[in-house]
């Protein structure tokens, strides 16, 4: 078998390992539990047609049982989720700085299984609410299970674990009504942020658009706290690490995203199943951020301060590898739903840091599976199982799956010649960082943790203007949505000591007074690596609604779907109907989509081709008008050719474009409207189009 060979089969190997326990149901009689063949599923067994159900039925009293049981508890937190299989693929080795095996031979794979959540809403709640995001990661690796179970947010909202419950306490629905759901815009945050400053900088985050991704394949994942790498001289150092989207990190607008959890509530989850099926894999560069030991202390911010990033211009990210997700999920429930992540697995090679956030995490999230999970076996769910073989004396507990022959199930023994038996470092042994500790028993805070304000005012400095106007924009909605005025005024005076001029415009907006004290900013730095500004813009994946009715210019349709292919972009039809509509030259078409069902939140631009007959039937649709006004006001690509452009005049984008009947056959842009007459089959005219759509929004004309 060759080198690659063996790659190949790595990458495989969790899915070999869950085929074992797929049930394929295809062509097979219908049986009880037991395996006993059944007649019917449809009646119960009475004491004649219309008389009661016997009690001895026992395939009505199993099927009613089974559903009664159905039901697991969810997630005390991260209940909404969404799962995908892929692989992990090592850029370079990392031999120098860890001995974890999956990070040892460029080209090596590892299988890994992703779950993407938002923390605050229930099982059901609608997937685009402003929240923080999950991104949990589970390294299958040769070595056992190793977990990054991250946030899209590099830092957290409390520095010590202890402060957990309270916090989530606080933003979940209040207890008395449960009011409200998925969402921090209530009382009970907003009172917990304003007795609690070291929320400051996650608070910021929160306002921002990284609250409201627009699809989880363009969101960042952090480890947020720090760990170590050791490699084999046992010398360590911290890092922080990070996954990287290829395709950018871009997101949703305020109103859009409210709009979004009523049109699809299942809108991230819908989108990236939807990418998977049709092969466009999500992928994500994995990185790492590294500081030696002996420079512990050389930062204005303290490592183990969990309310803090290392900012990239100061400690580069070093890319080593990359995920692909490339496999949905058999079963929703079997898999993400029963899948453990804990960041207390580690494999040799890393290990931990004193992060007080960190230190509490390695408890609660094996503790939370026994109740979510039912019992100490979780670990031989299948999701769970490790890809490297498992040998212990644990024994028994609910739903066993192992069966251990033999009378040994203890340690030291004679009598199996003390198998299992632990093996030295060398032979893979895990042996916990030698770190020297030396300290009096204290319930305390670090003095190096007391700096609340510093970053969060970086994170507003490196905002572009259109991401200090969304956050400015956030928190009107959110504190604007709190009852208690007194609350609201704290909220201003405590955003104060982060930017003077958000405060005044956050006191604005809820007409709160502005901060009593004008505290001067704490730093004049920023980071351009926090500005969405800054990301990958590309149009791939990309989704653009071609609006038509019969008599529409075939041959500028079909350019613009070319192109868009081209581009790796998925153009779709819509129509009022789905009803069969024909060009102007008599081509047929079955529209992808009627503008009932869809609506311009679904897609990334809309394009509207030629030809008077079709533009002339648009226009008086209410639905094709408020398609165009929607897009323009989410800012949006909007493309239209010839007497396509009627339409626009028809919307509220007549404003600020020109009179269309003097555009030319070269494309004009106007803040992301690409128009053209007369050259709608032309290259260029598509070519600007796409050039638009890549840039993903425009911000200039968003209102
Ligand atoms: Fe947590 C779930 C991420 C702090 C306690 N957490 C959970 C999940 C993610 C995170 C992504 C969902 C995993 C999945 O998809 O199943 N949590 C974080 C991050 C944190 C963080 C990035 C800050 C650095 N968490 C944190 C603290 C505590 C917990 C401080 C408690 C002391 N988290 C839990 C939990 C959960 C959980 C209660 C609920 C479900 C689960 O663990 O499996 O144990």
């Amino acid at each position: 078998m060759s080198f690659s060979d063996t790659f190949q089969e790595n990458d495989q190997k969790k899915m070999k390992q869950m085929e074992a326990y797929r049930s394929d149901d295809d062509g097979q009689a219908l049986t009880t539990d037991n395996a006993l063949k059944l007649t019917s599923t449809d009646d119960s067994l009475k004491a004649g047609e219309r008389g009661p159900t016997l009690l001895e039925d026992f395939h009505f009293r199993e099927k009613i049982t089974h559903f009664d049981h159905e039901r697991i508890p969810e997630r005390v937190v991260h209940a909404r989720g969404f799962g995908a299989h892929g692989y992990f693929e090592l850029y370079e080795s990392m031999s120098e700085y860890t001995k974890a095996d999956f990070l040892q031979v460029p080209g090596s794979k590892t299988p890994v299984f992703v779950r993407f959540s938002t923390v605050v809403g229930s099982r059901g709640s609608a997937d685009t609410v402003r929240d923080v995001r999950g991104f949990a990661t589970k390294f299958y690796t040769e070595s056992g299970n190793y977990d990054i179970v991250g946030n899209n947010i590099p830092i957290f909202f409390i520095q010590d674990a202890i402060k957990f419950p309270d916090l989530i306490h606080a933003v979940k629905p209040e207890p008395n009504n449960e009011i409200p759901q998925a969402t921090t815009a209530h009382d009970t945050f907003w009172d917990f942020v304003v007795n609690a400053p070291e929320t400051a900088h996650m608070v910021m985050w929160a306002m921002s658009d990284r609250a409201i991704p627009k699809s989880f394949r363009m969101m960042e994942g952090f480890g947020v706290n720090t760990f170590r790498l050791i490699n084999a001289q046992d010398k360590a150092r911290f890092v922080k690490f990070h996954w990287k989207p290829l395709l950018g990190v871009h997101s949703l607008m305020r109103d859009e995203a409210q709009k979004l959890s009523g049109k699809d509530p299942d809108y991230h989850r819908r989108d990236i199943w939807d990418a998977i099926e049709q092969g466009n894999y999500p992928e994500y560069e994995f990185g790492v951020q590294m500081i030696e030991e002996d420079q512990e202390f050389d930062f204005d911010f303290d490592l183990l301060d969990p309310t803090k990033l290392w900012p990239e211009e100061l400690i580069p990210v070093k890319i080593i590898g990359k995920m692909t997700l490339n496999k949905n999920v058999d079963n929703f429930f079997a898999e993400t739903e029963q899948v453990a992540f804990c960041p207390a697995n580690i494999v040799p090679g890393i290990d931990f840091s004193n992060d007080p956030l960190l230190q509490g995490r390695l408890f609660s999230y094996e503790d939370t599976q026994l109740t979510r999970l039912g019992g100490p076996n979780f670990r031989e769910i299948p999701i769970n199982r490790p890809v490297a073989p498992v040998h212990n004396n644990q024994r028994d507990g609910m739903h066993r799956m192992a069966i251990h022959p033999g009378p040994v199930s203890y340690f030291p023994n004679s009598l199996a010649q003390n198998s299992p038996s632990p093996v030295p470092e060398e032979e893979g042994g895990f042996a916990h960082y030698a770190q020297r500790i030396d300290g009096h028993a204290v319930r305390a805070r670090s003095e190096s943790f007391r700096d609340h304000f510093s970053q969060a005012t970086l994170f507003w400095n490196s905002m572009s203007a259109a991401e200090k106007e969304h956050i400015v924009d956030a928190f009107h909605f959110e504190v604007g949505s709190v009852k208690d005025v007194n609350l609201k005024q704290r909220v201003v005076d405590m955003f104060a000591s982060v930017a003077p001029e958000l405060a005044v415009q956050i006191a604005a907006g809820i007409g709160a007074k502005p901060p009593a004290q004008a505290v001067p900013k704490s730093t004049q730095a920023s980071s351009p690596a926090l500005s969405q500004e800054n990301t990958i813009k590309t149009a791939r994946t990309r989704k653009v609604a071609i609006l038509l009715e019969s008599g529409f210019c075939t041959v500028s349709v079909r350019n613009m779907l070319a192109e868009l292919k081209a581009a790796g972009a998925v153009g779709e039809t819509v129509s009022s109907s789905l009803s069969e509509i024909s060009g102007k030259d008599g081509t047929p078409l079955k529209p992808d989509k009627d503008l009932t069902t869809s609506g311009a939140l679904l897609y990334d631009a809309v394009y509207v081709p030629g030809g008077s007959d079709h533009v002339n039937v648009l226009k008086q649709n209410h639905n094709a008008r408020s398609f165009i006004n929607e897009a323009l006001h989410h800012a949006k690509t909007i493309g239209a050719s010839d007497e396509g452009a009627e339409l626009l005049q028809a919307t509220d984008a007549a404003a600020f474009l020109p009179d269309l009947r003097d555009a030319q056959a070269a494309p004009q842009i106007f803040q992301g409207v690409v128009v053209v007459n007369g050259g709608s089959t032309l290259q260029p005219f598509c070519t600007a189009f796409v050039d638009q759509l890549a840039m993903h929004r425009h911000w200039s004309r968003a209102n």
